[in-house]
């Protein structure tokens, strides 16, 4: 970065919680230190689970990020109770603290102290749908510095409830397009480590993606010492039958 994108990076201005487009809300540092510390334990007991970190095949060619999920299996042909290339090993259970933070993330996010335009719900009506926000997919992007992920939309759910972002490691360039196309308009936003970004309503659909890691990012002392986390939690809408 050069000294004259420095001063208009995000960086130069407050990190306060913020309504970026209609339904994208960004609460930087949401996630406390020790919050951040305890993911970064469960990625590493997560990862010696059934199915280990992997880089799914996206038209023959491998993802760059590695890849664990919790509650079901993703693929690029969708979202499956059982992981068919791991013999069809099912993947670990969300666990149950994991749905609270959920709930509150999107409580919190969607609270009209913020000031977004969207839902425009009461702070006690954002509580009652936030109480029954139940993810039961989890998906988690290990990013080496050098890893993207191209746009794409998350719509391998039939719900569409909101989907909640925690962010630990280096600092990603989040790209947030819009739900029609892959191209412009888009706004490229600073995601830093315990950020939280939840993406819900008129942009649940949107294209997005990380163009970019920028390399020794991290705070002092995180615990992700490089790369970058991301792990993002949806409601499937889908029954394991
Ligand atoms: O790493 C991120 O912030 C975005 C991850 C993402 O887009 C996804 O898992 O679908």
């Amino acid at each position: 970065m050069t000294e004259t994108e420095g001063l208009f990076s995000d960086d130069a201005f407050d990190r306060e919680p913020r309504e970026v487009v209609p339904g994208v809300m960004h609460l930087p540092g949401w996630l406390t230190p020790r919050s951040q510390s305890w993911l970064a334990r469960q990625w590493d007991d997560w990862g010696r689970g059934p199915i280990p970190p992997h880089s799914p095949l996206i038209n023959g060619h491998p993802m760059s990020v590695r890849l664990t999920t919790l509650g079901w299996h993703w693929d690029s042909s969708g979202l499956a109770p059982r992981a068919r290339h791991f013999d069809d090993a099912a993947p670990l259970p969300v666990p149950d603290w994991l749905v609270r933070w959920g709930r509150k993330a999107v409580q919190e996010a969607y609270s009209p102290s913020h000031g977004g335009s969207w839902p425009a719900l009461s702070e006690k009506e954002v509580a009652a749908w936030a109480g029954d926000y139940t993810p039961d997919v989890v998906l988690i992007n290990y990013y080496e510095p050098t890893a993207r992920m191209g746009m794409h939309q998350d719509k391998d759910e039939r719900s569409s409830e909101p989907v909640v972002s925690f962010s630990v490691g280096d600092t990603a360039i989040f790209r947030v397009g819009n739900p029609q196309t892959k191209s412009k308009p888009y706004r490229d936003i600073r995601l830093a480590s315990g950020d939280l970004i939840v993406f819900g309503g008129p942009s649940r659909y949107m294209f997005h993606g990380v163009p970019r890691i920028l390399p020794n990012t991290a705070p002092a002392d995180c615990p992700v010492r490089s790369g970058r986390f991301n792990m993002t939690l949806r409601m499937t809408g889908w029954d394991k039958q």
